[in-house]
């Protein structure tokens, strides 16, 4: 299994699972359902993004990139949610036997687009941080690859690149949706796994950005059942904060209306 060397040599002292995450991170959420699928307990850190948590020193010494998730098991520390999640289903084979490691692999690759276009679709309905706290995050955080994500983001994207990342997005879940068509209950056949896992918060993600589901109905069916899991509610709904929920299904409205949501890039509405 992937592991680093710490640069917080602290970290090896610590005994059991300790997870820094964040509530409505998709990489954290994948991560805190394996946790609960496996019935796993763990130390909770949380890492409040909004607050550029993850740009101080300390959290940097624990994630050399300065992104969340992080795990700790006994010592040993694992960065990469596909990687945290593999390691962490390896204590239950059932959960990582029917794994597909592609499904894992695009479940990665996705993590990109689904970034962008979370930002352009669900972040800009907050106000622009006061120039102060950008210029703190690009002095603090070490992440070049991040920083210029920030600046970017606060010029605008592109709307080719925005066109861009739908149209990969739409055919990484028309590629799941061809998968299910045989009629399998399950992404990697009739169990469910890893696979299963590490695309549910992708789905949660883009739903809150109104994305047209019926393009795809047999992953429309897979989400709905794998969402009626008590891990999903235990692990992803219930870390959510409401009042962000109403504010992003808001602006995810007024952009509808408005016809610049997320429908209206990549030939989604055609
Ligand atoms: N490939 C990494 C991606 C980690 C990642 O991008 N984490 C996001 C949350 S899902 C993050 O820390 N974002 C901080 C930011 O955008 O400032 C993984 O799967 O763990």
């Amino acid at each position: 299994m992937p592991r680093i060397e710490p640069q917080d040599p602290t970290l090896k002292d610590l005994s059991g699972l300790h997870l820094w995450h964040a509530p409505m991170s998709s990489c954290s959420q994948r991560v805190r359902i394996v946790l609960a699928e496996t019935g796993q307990a763990f130390e909770s850190h949380l890492v409040n993004l909004e607050k550029d948590e993850h740009a101080t020193e300390a959290y940097q010494r624990i994630h050399p990139k300065g992104l969340v998730p992080a795990l700790v098991d006994d010592g040993a520390l694992i960065i990469e949610s596909i990687d945290i999640i593999r390691h962490l289903a390896g204590r239950n084979p059932a959960l990582a036997a029917t794994t597909q490691p592609e499904l894992l692999e695009k479940a990665d690759a996705a993590q990109l687009d689904l970034k962008l276009l979370t930002f352009e679709f669900l972040f800009r309905a907050a106000p622009p941080p006061p120039p102060e706290v950008a210029e703190a995050f690009q002095k603090r955080h070490r992440n070049d690859w991040l920083k210029q994500f920030r600046r970017e983001f606060a010029a605008g994207f592109d709307p080719e690149r925005i066109d861009a990342a739908v149209r990969r997005t739409d055919e990484g879940f028309r590629h799941l949706d061809a998968l299910l068509s045989d009629g399998r209950s399950y992404l990697a056949g009739e169990e469910f796994s890893l696979a299963d896992i590490a695309w549910m918060p992708n789905l949660h993600r883009f739903d809150l950005m109104g994305w047209p589901y019926a393009r795809t109905p047999h992953l429309k069916a897979w989400f709905d059942r794998v969402s009626a899991r008590p891990s999903y509610a235990q692990a992803l709904e219930a870390w959510e904060d409401a009042p962000a929920i109403e504010a992003f299904t808001a602006y995810t409205e007024t952009r509808r209306k408005a016809g610049t949501d997320i429908r209206s890039f990549g030939g989604l509405d055609g």
